[in-house]
């Protein structure tokens, strides 16, 4: 069967004091032996991911964490590593022993609370303690309770899913008519993976077929015959970012065109603060700092995007001797204050969650945030063109 993509699961972090039996909580939903469990506090150490298709709610990612309360040598960088969980997390579910609630349930209910993260309790060890509250009640160890956990848990998170994971926002499907046609130019150079398409090229073309249009693809070389075959004119063109400026130069004024990541910068995260961080590239100075942080830990190559592509073309159109640093996959770094302009990939493998604590950490940091697509567009002079399709947000390229 072919894997959900990561950025389209439902995150659910599984947090509580160490032993409270997060690790074999995990064990009896997934049904398998995915985390270690034992009687010695601090057992897991680092985050074990497991996915999962709970239907009807769909494909999900458990975080199996670290837990509170460790007073080991090494409890200090394990919570560390489960307070990054929060910045992904789109549920956490709260394993306790029993029902007690002490002043570490306290602290995770209140931390939750503070990332708006909606949070379901667990009773656990239900076997061994008298557990009177409703609830889930559950016996982490009793593989026969599985059906009826996984019904309960189903429900609870049914209950408090966020409404844009059940129903995600369309990728390009609201930007063209039903039954239109979307032209896609895909370009199929060295860096092109063997015998497949991209994720976000793969995702546009389901969209379109999601919302009834067309779908045509092409390589830069067959662009022009498709709009002199085509009868009606398409209703939208879409490029890779490096192709933009070829696309804008051969595309007529009437038709609407925009970029892959374009596309996801509006669906994960918020085109207008990317629009209105593009803004900052014209104020960089000399020896200012730019951050470029990418979802992906791929090998870059000669003429990665990335790493060699976006810090060149930087260079070039401000002419400014630019400090550029990297950050890639879910690191993130704390101190954004020192960093004049973040340049964030399209985060087609990340949750909407985990991009959006991006911006909002850069909003609360005071640093201007954009994304590689809005930058290329902006880099290269097409964003008022690029933007175009997106009227709600196309104004905030013009204040
Ligand atoms: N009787 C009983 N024992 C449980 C239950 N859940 C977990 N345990 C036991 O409690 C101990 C700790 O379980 P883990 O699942 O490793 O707990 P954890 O929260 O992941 O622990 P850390 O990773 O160290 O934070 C193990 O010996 C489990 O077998 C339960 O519902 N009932
Ligand atoms: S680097 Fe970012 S945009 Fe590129 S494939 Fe990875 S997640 Fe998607
Ligand atoms: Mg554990």
């Amino acid at each position: 069967m072919e894997k959900a993509p990561k950025g389209i699961r439902l995150q659910i972090a599984i947090l509580g004091r160490v032993n409270s039996g997060k690790s074999s909580f995990l064990n009896l939903v997934s049904g398998q032996d995915t985390s270690i469990t034992s009687p010695i506090k601090g057992t897991t150490t680092d985050v074990v991911e497991k996915n999962q298709e709970l239907q009807p709610i769909g494909p999900i990612t458990w975080l199996d964490t670290a837990g509170f309360a460790d007073d080991s040598d090494l409890g200090d960088k394990r919570l560390a590593k489960t307070l990054k969980v929060l910045d992904r997390a789109d549920i956490a579910v709260l394993v306790l022993e029993g029902s007690k609630i002490g002043p570490v349930e306290e602290e995770i209910i209140k931390l939750a609370d503070s990332k708006k993260i909606p949070l379901i309790k667990i009773f656990n060890k239900n076997d061994l303690y008298r557990v009177t509250e409703n609830g889930i009640r559950v016996n982490s160890t009793d593989l026969s309770s599985r059906d009826e956990l996984l019904s309960a848990l189903k429900e609870e998170i049914l209950k408090i899913c966020p409404a844009d994971f059940i129903k995600p926002a369309p990728l390009l499907g609201d930007l063209a008519p039903e039954g239109s046609t979307v032209v896609m130019i895909v370009p199929i150079d060295f860096e092109a993976p063997k015998g497949r398409l991209i994720l976000p090229q793969v995702q546009a073309i389901r969209d379109c077929l999601d919302h009834d249009q067309t779908a045509i693809i092409t390589k830069e070389s067959g662009y022009p015959n498709v709009l002199k075959n085509l009868r009606n004119k398409p209703s939208l063109v879409v490029c890779d970012s490096q192709g933009v400026d070829f696309m804008v130069k051969n595309t007529p004024r009437d038709i609407a065109c925009t970029t892959f990541s374009m596309l996801f910068a509006r669906q994960k995260g918020d085109l207008g603060m990317f629009i209105k961080g593009a803004k900052a590239i014209s104020t960089l100075k000399d020896g200012d700092k730019v951050l470029i942080s990418e979802c992906c830990t791929h090998h870059a190559s000669d003429d990665d995007i990335g790493k060699v592509k976006i810090p060149n073309l930087l260079k070039k159109e401000t002419g400014k001797k630019l400090d550029i640093s990297f950050a890639s996959g879910h690191v993130f770094p704390d101190n954004l204050s020192q960093y004049q302009l973040i340049i964030q990939c399209g985060g087609c493998m990340f949750g909407r969650k985990e991009i959006l604590s991006r911006l909002a950490k850069a909003d609360e940091a005071g640093v201007p945030i954009t994304n590689y697509g809005v930058c290329i567009s902006a880099l290269k002079g097409v964003l008022d063109i690029t933007v175009k399709p997106f009227k709600d947000t196309a104004d905030v390229a013009k204040d």
